[in-house]
């Protein structure tokens, strides 16, 4: 409450020193008695826009006010407007645009980079309006000569073979039929493009585009995303090729090893003017082509000169590509694009009739071809290269001086600006980003935002903007960032002033996301995640904030849509283990078939990025995964670090655990002993003891949190207790009270190799949540729905993940393993492997570590291994017969005909990993598992209880009713 008074009241001291700013500017007079900030506002009167030669017709449409309301009534909610207050922009003249009130603003983002030449640039509108007073349209069914010098013109500014023009309405529609293109010609089907970039919004280019606040939940076709090597938050820098390889890597194992084609923006727009590493594409192409793949560039906002220094994006790269998609700058606002491609893949399209109404057409044509002209006449490109070098320059200047500057990028006119709260975490500095994005409006400045954090300035203005306009803009930030409205000179001095967790970001974001998309923005992982975390210190602070809101909102979910239909139940679903029947809420994590899991919103690699980690840049840690799964929000360091003491304080386990243990006998399997512990712990449990002594039901999530934390802080005493006894002679290792949760654990097994302790931190991360509907947690959630208490409902799930098809897995993959190694040797050849493999299936068994019931891809909890393994243990034999697998056993299960997901999942490679770093007892595999698998059950089992879930009940029917319903169903 109290951080939202603050909110409020350093906004309307914002818009109070607005106000009176603009007061005194108008009426020219000293507000002398104004506070310092004020003064000294006034006292510098603010920079005019350079001169220009232009006075704007008197408008006499409708106010800003009510177009709003006209739009909110007949336009569909998806629109979205800049600004708190949407600005009415009524009359353009080369880079600057006037609103109804006839206000000037420097237009330095050109309509989303599409204003090329200039608004209403003369030359251009003559050509235009000559066209359309003579033929609008014909189609190209008849013959007409704008369209053909159009293509020629195009075709002239290409390298190489590419000669066959295509013209259609917009960037989507561009894209759209480069990858039929691409598809046709080369016989396959998958594409890849970069994560981060943006390729469209058409129903098979958002597939392509690969930000998740422009993707609807929609089928996105057979397309991967890649690495986007990104200079600035990559994580190889500027170095190509990093990145490459993982092109090459993902051709190799996560597609059929042949490809359609890649697509890449060599600059992305959308993406926040993000350049790729320098030879990223050189590369990339050979890897493409090799795979049997075309390149395509998309030049939607990098074409026409832009870059200064090129007139192609793709040629800052050095490469030629198959086929070059444009649209925006191409029309300088007219509705055009085009593809570009050679004529031996353009014959393909050949076999059809293709056709595009309204591509081409004579006054759009017409429109195009004076743009080509008059940018080559007035010297664009090299204006571009000019301006932007200054612009470029002086704003890395002011990147020396000011701390919130992460990074300054692009080449011409194709500039970002990325603000970030510290450098050394990159941590996007949204809230700053909108509250100067807003003044700068204030100003007259109207610049672009993007990336998926929305923290970073878009100046893409037309390429007509002047130095004059460059150094203007410049001042205005700058000054504002002296008065320390919003940037003050060392980000430290604002933090120590209060005023960067004062910004009013949250008053300000619903009117610069899109309606529509603010929601999806609101789930969207990093945005989302990575709002700053004021709660409180501790996680039950926090559950105690958030617990209300969330209560309310599946409330709302309920009373709105509890008759909304989620899908069909089929009887093959009924009889087939119910899978993809949707039937289960599970907040912490979701599984996409074809991405893999995400943990509130994130991947693997993204919390890999975001989440804690002990060493620099290295595995997250536990503790702040489950920080994240309870809260949905990222934790900084010192609330992991607190987290960790408090798992450590929590963590003592009572002896009789040990003796219950003890009473088994040594050779029971790890995980019988285990979950007998678990059992044993129940003793103690907090929720048993309130629920007897009568506590209200919405209390309940209280000792269910207490028991939970209780829970994971003692399961690794317990876990490391059972492998002592078994394997290490019952010499009890203690805790080290310096140790993080998944360091710690590691120790107690007997394990200290550095290493080895990161290995445990990724392990247990990983696998600690897969959605709900796996065994184990659907039997964690389904035994706490009765009320059970949570050490009940996890040793049922336990028992769910010593199932060979599910956590068992764990250890039966290293034991084939090693029965391969035994029989045939370290070095065993492919067809070797082929025939051992075939064994296995003829014997009726699975091949274990490969396969899912949901993912259709390569598990990314497998790539993340894989990773690991590249890095610290790439020349070990067992490693190298992991990889080796990969290759031989999806085609064998392919060929089988009915395997789902051919591809490795998570236990293919664990075991492989721990037997290194000598955690070599893999029958002790699957109580690893079971350590992590706390921290996601016990997290939703929170969130049941705080949300109210009721008992767990499907109705089950015998087969005489589905016989009896199905006839029913087919004679009706
Ligand atoms: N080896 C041989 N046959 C397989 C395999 C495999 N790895 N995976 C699936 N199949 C068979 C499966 O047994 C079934 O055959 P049938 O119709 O004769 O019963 C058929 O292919 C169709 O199965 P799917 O629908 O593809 O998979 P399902 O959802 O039934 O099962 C698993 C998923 C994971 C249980 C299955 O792939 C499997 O048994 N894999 C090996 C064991 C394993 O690695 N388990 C760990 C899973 C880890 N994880 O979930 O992350």
């Amino acid at each position: 409450m109290a951080f939202r008074r603050q909110i409020i009241r350093a906004t309307l001291q914002n818009a109070k020193r607005n106000s009176l700013a603009q007061l005194a500017r108008a009426g020219g007079r000293c507000l002398s008695t104004a506070s310092p900030s004020l003064s000294a506002a006034t006292a510098d009167a603010p920079p005019q826009l350079p001169p220009f030669d232009h006075r704007p017709k008197p408008y006499k449409g409708p106010s800003a006010e009510e177009v709003l309301q006209k739009r909110k009534t007949y336009l569909g909610p998806s629109l979205f407007y800049y600004y708190q207050k949407p600005l009415n922009i009524v009359e353009g003249k080369m880079q600057y645009l006037y609103d109804e009130n006839g206000k000037r603003y420097l237009d330095a983002f050109a309509g989303i980079v599409t204003v090329s030449a200039g608004h209403c640039h003369p030359e251009i509108l003559k050509d235009i309006v000559e066209q359309s007073e003579l033929l609008q349209h014909a189609t190209t069914i008849y013959l007409h000569h704008a369209i053909a010098d159009f293509a020629e013109g195009l075709a002239e500014k290409m390298p190489g073979n590419l000669k066959v023009v295509y013209f259609v309405n917009s960037g989507s529609e561009a894209n759209e039929l480069a990858m039929m293109m691409a598809r046709l010609y080369t016989g396959n089907l998958e594409m890849i493009s970069l994560r981060n970039g943006y390729h469209g919004g058409s129903s098979n280019t958002i597939g392509l585009t690969a930000l998740n606040t422009w993707k609807y939940p929609i089928p996105q076709g057979e397309i991967h995303h890649v690495m986007n090597p990104d200079p600035y938050r990559g994580i190889f820098g500027s170095d190509a090729a990093g990145y490459a390889k993982d092109v090459e890597d993902h051709i190799a194992y996560g597609t059929s090893g042949r490809v359609a084609g890649f697509i890449a923006e060599t600059i992305q727009g959308v993406g926040g003017a993000v350049e790729l590493a320098p030879g990223y594409l050189k590369t990339v192409y050979d890897t493409v082509r090799k795979a049997g793949g075309v390149c395509i560039a998309d030049e939607v906002q990098t074409g026409f000169g832009r870059t200064g220094s090129h007139y192609w994006g793709f040629e800052t790269q050095g490469v030629i590509p198959d086929i070059v998609t444009m649209a925006k700058g191409i029309g300088n606002g007219l509705p055009l694009g085009a593809v570009v491609t050679t004529p031996e893949i353009a014959s393909v399209m050949s076999q059809k009739i293709q056709f595009n109404t309204f591509g081409g057409n004579p006054v759009c044509s017409a429109g195009g071809l004076a743009v080509l002209r008059v940018l080559d006449k007035e010297k664009r490109q090299q204006h571009c290269a000019q301006v932007g070098t200054h612009l470029i320059g002086r704003l890395r200047d002011l990147k020396e001086k000011y701390e919130i500057i992460g990074d300054v990028r692009g080449r011409g006119l194709m500039v970002g600006v990325e603000l970030v709260t510290d450098r050394k975490e990159k941590t996007p500095a949204k809230a700053e980003t909108a509250v100067l994005f807003e003044q700068l409006r204030e100003l007259g400045i109207l610049v672009g935002k993007g990336g998926l954090h929305g923290n970073v300035f878009r100046i893409k203005p037309p390429m007509c903007f002047s130095k004059d306009d460059a150094v203007r803009s410049l001042k205005e930030t700058h000054r504002y960032s002296e008065e320390e409205r919003v940037l003050p000179r060392p980000a430290s001095l604002s933090l120590s002033l209060g005023i960067l967790p004062l910004t009013p970001y949250a008053l300000f974001l619903p009117h610069i996301i899109p309606p529509s998309a603010s929601e999806s923005f609101f789930r969207s992982p990093l945005n989302k995640v990575q709002q700053p975390n004021n709660l409180g210190s501790d996680l039950h602070s926090q559950l105690k904030e958030l617990i209300p809101e969330q209560q309310e909102r599946l409330k709302k979910i309920r009373s709105d849509y509890g008759k909304v239909q989620l899908g069909n139940i089929t009887t093959d679903m009924v009889i087939g283990g119910m899978r993809g029947m949707v039937g289960l809420l599970w907040e912490t994590s979701l599984l996409d078939p074809e991405e893999g899991i995400r943990f509130r919103g994130l991947s693997i690699p993204e919390c890999q990025k975001v989440l804690p980690a002990a060493q620099p840049d290295g595995e997250p840690l536990p503790e702040g995964l489950l920080w994240l799964l309870l809260t949905g929000k990222v934790p900084s360091k010192e609330q992991v670090n607190a987290l960790s003491k408090e798992l450590r304080d929590r963590a003592a386990v009572p002896d009789y655990a040990f003796k219950a243990i003890d009473a088994l006998p040594v050779s029971a399997h790890p995980m019988t002993q285990f979950t007998t512990g678990v059992m044993a712990l129940q003793v103690q449990s907090e929720f048993q003891k309130a629920y007897d002594q009568g506590i209200h039901k919405s209390k309940y999530w209280e000792p269910t949190f207490e028991d939970s934390l209780n829970l994971i802080a003692r399961l690794p005493a317990v876990a490391a207790y059972v492998y002592r006894r078994i394997f290490k002679d019952g010499k009890i290792i203690p805790m080290d009270d310096s140790l993080d949760y998944g360091a710690n654990f590691s120790h107690m097994l007997g394990f200290d190799d550095p290493k080895m302790h990161e290995l445990m931190r990724l392990y247990v991360t990983i696998h600690s949540d897969h959605e709900g509907g796996n065994v184990s947690a659907h039997t964690g959630h389904l035994v706490a729905s009765a009320l059970s208490d949570p050490y009940l409902s996890f040793a049922a799930a336990l028992n769910g993940l010593a199932g060979p098809l599910h956590g068992l897995a764990n250890q039966e993959v290293l034991l084939w393993i090693k029965s391969v190694v035994e029989e045939c040797g370290e070095n065993i050849s492919k067809d070797q492997l082929k025939d051992y493999v075939w064994k296995t299936l003829n014997s009726g068994k699975v091949v274990p570590g490969f396969g899912h019931g949901v993912l259709r891809k390569t598990d990314p909890r497998y790539m993340c291994q894989r990773e690991f393994a590249l890095k610290h243990l790439p020349k070990d034999p067992l490693f190298q017969l992991v990889s080796k697998l990969y290759d031989v056993v999806p085609p064998i299960l392919t060929e089988l005909g009915k395997v789902k997901n051919p591809w490795p999942n998570v236990d293919a490679h664990s075991g492989v990993l721990l037997n290194y770093y000598g955690l070599t007892e893999a029958r002790y595999y699957t109580v690893l598992f079971g350590v992590s698998r706390s921290i996601g059950i016990c997290s939703q089992l929170i969130w049941d209880r705080a949300l109210g879930l009721p008992l767990e009940r499907p109705k089950s029917v015998t087969m005489e009713w589905l016989e009896n319903h199905c006839k029913k169903a087919a004679a009706a």
